[in-house]
């Protein structure tokens, strides 16, 4: 089977972002006067809580509170989330946050082969729109076949959900498409759907077990922005990671067990 589809996190993936999630969950702290206020430090550890709503709620459970403070606080979740999403789209729409070095290449690249693109994310639907119509202008979401992302499934990453549901709307076995992702949620996740997958992490991520991985690189990188040592450490084609060199790796994996135990011993049974 060959790949037909790349699919794609948002958050930390396609652009370096959770700064900007971080500011706009502060601000609509203040905007709420709740007196709380996340450092970077604190949201390193809150964000092993995927999801913005549930990140609020996993924050609350380490607060102690009166039983009525808990109830109103806990009710009030959403229209805090809704402040902050206005906050985080704002920011993005306003250009404030660049796609990631080889990411618009590599989606140039993956278009150009008649490979369809998609997405993945915990992130709200409000936030990937503005992040691919600032970067990509008013055509940043048609060039994805399928954006699945946010509430749409119930369970989160590390949940395999949300790429099962990419996967049902391409029409894809997980055979046929590769994910990139930033973190070991979503490594898990997608992982779990049976997905080959590329982890490029960021500075919030870069401490993840990423074991189970297809291929860790800082970054996708770029002739401008070549990875330190390629081709000839992990990659072979070039300094950047190509469509050609994730189509063909990705195709070559062992497709089973038994597979993987041939593909070990090649030159053996070979
Ligand atoms: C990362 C997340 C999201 C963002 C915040 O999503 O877990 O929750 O941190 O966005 P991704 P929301 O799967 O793209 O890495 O507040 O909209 O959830
Ligand atoms: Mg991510």
């Amino acid at each position: 089977m060959s790949i037909e589809a790349f699919i794609f996190d948002v958050d930390g993936t396609l652009a370096d972002t959770e700064e900007a999630h971080r500011v706009a969950f502060n601000n609509a702290f203040e905007r709420y006067r709740l007196g709380w206020c996340w450092t970077p430090e604190a949201y390193r550890e809150l964000l092993h809580t995927t999801g913005g709503k549930e990140r609020i709620a996993a924050y609350l459970a380490t607060k102690t509170l009166s039983t009525s403070d808990r109830r109103r606080l806990t009710e009030l979740i959403p229209a805090i989330h809704a402040e902050k999403t206005r906050f985080y789209s704002s920011f993005v729409a306003d250009g404030a946050i660049p796609l990631r070095p080889g990411v618009r290449r590599l989606i140039e690249e993956t278009l150009a082969a008649g490979c369809r693109l998609a997405i993945a994310s915990t992130t709200t639907a409000a936030n990937v729109d503005a992040l691919l119509r600032s970067n990509f202008g008013e055509q940043g979401l048609a060039m994805f076949s399928v954006i699945a992302c946010g509430d749409q499934v119930r369970a989160k990453k590390p949940a395999p959900d949300i790429y099962r549901l990419a996967l049902q709307h391409l029409g894809l076995q997980p055979e046929q498409a590769v994910a990139f992702e930033d973190s070991r949620n979503g490594l898990r996740a997608a992982t779990e759907a049976g997905l080959w997958t590329v982890i490029t992490p960021t500075f919030w991520t870069e401490d993840h077990d990423f074991d189970g991985a297809a291929l860790v690189l800082p970054h996708l990188g770029e002739p401008g922005q070549p990875l330190d040592g390629e081709p000839g450490g992990k990659l072979r084609d070039a300094a950047w990671l190509t469509f050609d060199e994730v189509a063909r790796r990705a195709d070559q994996r062992p497709r089973s067990g038994i597979d993987a135990v041939y593909a070990g011993t090649a030159g053996v049974h070979g």
